[in-house]
């Protein structure tokens, strides 16, 4: 069995399923595409992701994309660690969390914030800097208190909504590092103090 995935450097949602690959024990390949070079806009990987967009995972005939469809996919080829849980409390559970992730989650770590510093489109309007820090509080503060409480989002073990959020978390780490967003960046970091259970 042939496992492809497409990405693009510094993906989060690639990430993701990098992510899910590691802790699920499965080899694959990765199939870097260059975006300076448009090569998740082609003809060829088109008929791959209409989308356009990355992860795409191709195994064998068998084509995936959505990130955390891959990760459903990926579940069901290992019994080794699983993401979206045996039971159906912990599977319930471990979607409710990432629904929550990506509906509340996703829009003011990356869409927001991540994604503009990293296109060079970040705001340096101080009011506007400031809801997009607050919103982004906000989102964390929901991850903080429920790691206050267990080690990981669903409990004791890792899960797929944890595989989700880690990249979100670092990608918009990664961003408030930057010199364009540094009063973004004086609100979070280092995460150690702002987020200490989000820091382990
Ligand atoms: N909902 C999709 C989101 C995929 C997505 O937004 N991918 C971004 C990279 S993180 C992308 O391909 N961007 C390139 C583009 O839109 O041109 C998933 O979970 O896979």
């Amino acid at each position: 069995m042939a496992l492809e995935l497409y990405i693009i450097s510094g993906s989060p949602h690639a990430w993701a399923v990098m992510l899910g690959m590691e802790i699920k024990g499965l080899k694959y390949t990765v199939r870097r595409l260059d975006p300076s070079k448009k090569e998740h806009k082609t003809d060829a990987y088109s008929t791959l992701n209409p989308h356009g967009k990355v992860p795409t995972l191709k195994h064998d005939d068998t084509v995936i994309y959505e990130s955390i469809a891959i990760l459903a996919y990926i579940d069901q080829l290992s019994p080794k660690n699983s993401l979206f849980g045996a039971t159906p409390k912990k599977t319930g559970l471990i979607w409710q969390r990432v629904f929550e992730l990506t509906n509340y989650l996703r829009a003011p770590l990356i869409d927001d914030a991540a994604r503009p510093i990293f296109q060079g489109r970040f705001t340096d309007n101080p009011a506007e800097v400031r809801e997009i820090s607050v919103n982004a509080h906000t989102a964390l503060t929901w991850a903080e208190n429920i790691l206050s409480t267990s080690p990981y989002l669903t409990g004791n073990e890792i899960s797929a909504a944890d595989v989700v959020l880690i990249p979100y978390l670092n990608s918009f780490l990664r961003a408030a590092g930057k010199p364009s967003a540094k009063l973004l960046g004086e609100a979070f970091l280092p995460l150690e103090s702002s987020f200490p259970n989000l820091a382990v």
